[in-house]
């Protein structure tokens, strides 16, 4: 088994984690003044959302210098120090990789907007206005707005999926991909233990024909990107893809396809219902959220292999979209995080059980998307109701290290999000969510059935009730969770016939769990 399949993730948004010096602004001295807390959590990789020098038009998703640190963040000697001290705790550092467009700011984009003859020109994508004047396409970005920007200087327009600052780069040159594989193996050879790779689903576009998600050149770069770095490694590569689905998905993990895993939305947007409106999603629904999940457990169940969370820097926090927001609520999701088949990505927060931001002002939301919402909202208190549902900013609120909050000797660069016991506080909590964190975590890692056992769901049609077991080993562990807020009938057989290993509540009624109760059971018998 790769070491990958064995561990537990935490995502970084290093904006958000540890401020060292007082700038309000989370950095890298920050994290590894927090490596001891990660290490001691149990936790074997970490996913650091980027750190590159960026002008942070999209905190950091804006990349100006692939091989350079954000004055904010560091420099490129504490991240290699990170990478030392992270690997002295036995936990691989993973890093984003950006690669479906740049920041405006980078020399390569500089040098292609100032002249038709740039030698960096066709690394990203131009074309000549329409006939008559105006955008080359209808083609709208993923932020509000056309995705193309004219450029006076060579009367031309560039292509841009996220906001006009983000130009996507030109695949299709073959110089601009070797110059990508170069950059990362200068990674590698820093001593990183892979990449998560931003939007990956995106770079086989052809804007000509309008095809953008899943472009007839995206298994070739794949492929390609693996012979040239990736290969005869023990990487770890996990693609984002929002438009991956049941059909698509075995093509892009191993062994069908050339990734680890895959980050794949389905569960995330199907509880968003009819509308697909991320910013008036349905009622949380627990059967919607289990046939997804279900679904994908089942995909890779023989081959192949998922990446698990329920948040991240994206999305609105999991306790506020899968729950009430309660640390009970926390703790139910947890046990469902860490124990389904495939590498679990804690994100940074939820382990204390942060829920939304709940700003309830305007003025404190900080995301480019959000503020484009909000420009374009017919009115201010919709506006506003849309951002606290979500908006990213739900998840980037500062790390609460201590009642005192911790995070910066500063105003922190965003809020905190209100009502959320500090770590220090719920380390001193046996049963805080914190420690049930802890307590789960020691569990899957000393479990080989919950590290890399097989998938089995039970009670399929049950309305709020999870539960599946996992068997390897020579090891079945049974696991249900009760995602209500009200009790749940079940039937005797799923929690009899074995020994109790986690618990959320003090008893267990093999009949009936309490209001978000999860049992975690080693069977006997069962
Ligand atoms: O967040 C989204 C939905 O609200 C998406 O549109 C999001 O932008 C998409 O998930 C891609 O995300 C990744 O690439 C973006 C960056 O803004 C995100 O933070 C990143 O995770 C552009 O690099
Ligand atoms: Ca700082």
């Amino acid at each position: 088994m790769p070491w990958w399949q064995k561990v537990c993730a935490y995502q970084i948004y290093p904006r958000s984690f540890m401020d060292s010096n007082g700038d309000g602004i989370g950095d890298i001295p920050g994290i590894i003044s927090r490596l001891d807390y990660l290490a001691d959590l149990g936790i074997g990789m970490i996913w650091l959302s980027p750190v590159y020098r960026s002008p942070m038009r999209d905190n950091g998703y804006d990349i100006a210098d692939y091989r350079d640190i954000a004055p904010e963040f560091g420099t490129l000697a504490d991240m290699d120090r990170l990478i030392a001290e992270a690997q002295a705790r036995r936990i691989g550092i993973v890093m984003d990789l950006v690669v479906n467009h740049t920041s405006d700011r980078h020399r390569w984009f500089e040098a292609a907007r100032s002249s038709r003859d740039a030698p960096t020109r066709d690394y990203y994508i131009w074309r000549d206005p329409a006939p008559g004047g105006g955008p080359p396409s209808g083609i709208q970005s993923f932020f509000g707005g056309p995705a193309w920007t004219h450029c006076p200087e060579t009367d031309q327009y560039y292509f841009h999926l996220f906001t006009p600052e983000q130009p996507d780069l030109n695949w299709r040159n073959p110089r601009l991909r070797a110059e990508i594989h170069d950059m990362m193996r200068w990674w590698v050879a820093r001593g990183i233990a892979g990449f998560r790779m931003d939007v990956i689903d995106l770079i086989g576009k052809d804007v000509d024909r309008a095809l953008i998600a899943e472009g007839p050149h995206l298994w070739t770069y794949l492929d390609e990107m693996h012979r040239e770095v990736l290969a005869g490694t023990d990487l770890v590569t996990i693609g984002e893809s929002w438009h991956a689905s049941l059909e698509t998905g075995p093509r892009y993990v191993a062994p069908k396809g050339l990734l680890s895993m895959i980050f794949q939305f389905n569960h995330i947007v199907a509880g968003w219902g009819e509308g697909r409106n991320k910013w008036a999603p349905a009622p949380f629904d627990p059967r919607v959220l289990k046939q997804a999940l279900f679904a994908w457990q089942a995909l890779f169940d023989e081959e192949g292999w998922n990446a698990i969370f329920l948040g991240n820097h994206d999305l609105p926090r999991m306790v506020s979209a899968f729950g009430d927001g309660s640390p009970a609520a926390a703790k139910a999701l947890a046990a469902v995080l860490l124990t389904l088949r495939g590498t679990p990505f804690i994100y940074q927060g939820d382990e204390i059980g942060t829920p939304n931001a709940g700003f309830g002002s305007a003025a404190q939301y900080r995301d480019v998307e959000t503020l484009n919402m909000l420009a374009d909202a017919p009115d201010a208190k919709s506006g506003l109701a849309a951002a606290e549902v979500g908006s990213r900013d739900n998840a980037r609120t500062p790390m609460r290290w201590s009642d005192k909050g911790g995070f910066s000797q500063a105003p922190p660069w965003i809020g905190f999000s209100a009502a959320t016991a500090s770590v220090e506080s719920q380390e001193a909590d046996s049963g805080s969510v914190l420690s049930f964190y802890k307590r789960l975590l020691a569990l899957r890692n000393g479990t080989e059935a919950l590290q890399t056992g097989r998938f089995e769901a039970l009670l399929d049609d049950h309305p709020t009730v999870l539960a599946f077991r996992r068997i390897g080993g020579g090891q079945t562990v049974s696991i249900a969770v009760n995602l209500a807020g009200t009790s749940a009938e079940l039937p005797v057989a799923v929690l009899s016939g074995g020994s109790l290993l986690l618990n959320t509540h003090e008893d267990i009624n093999p009949q009936c769990l309490l209001p978000y109760q999860a049992v975690i059971i080693a069977c006997h018998d069962c």
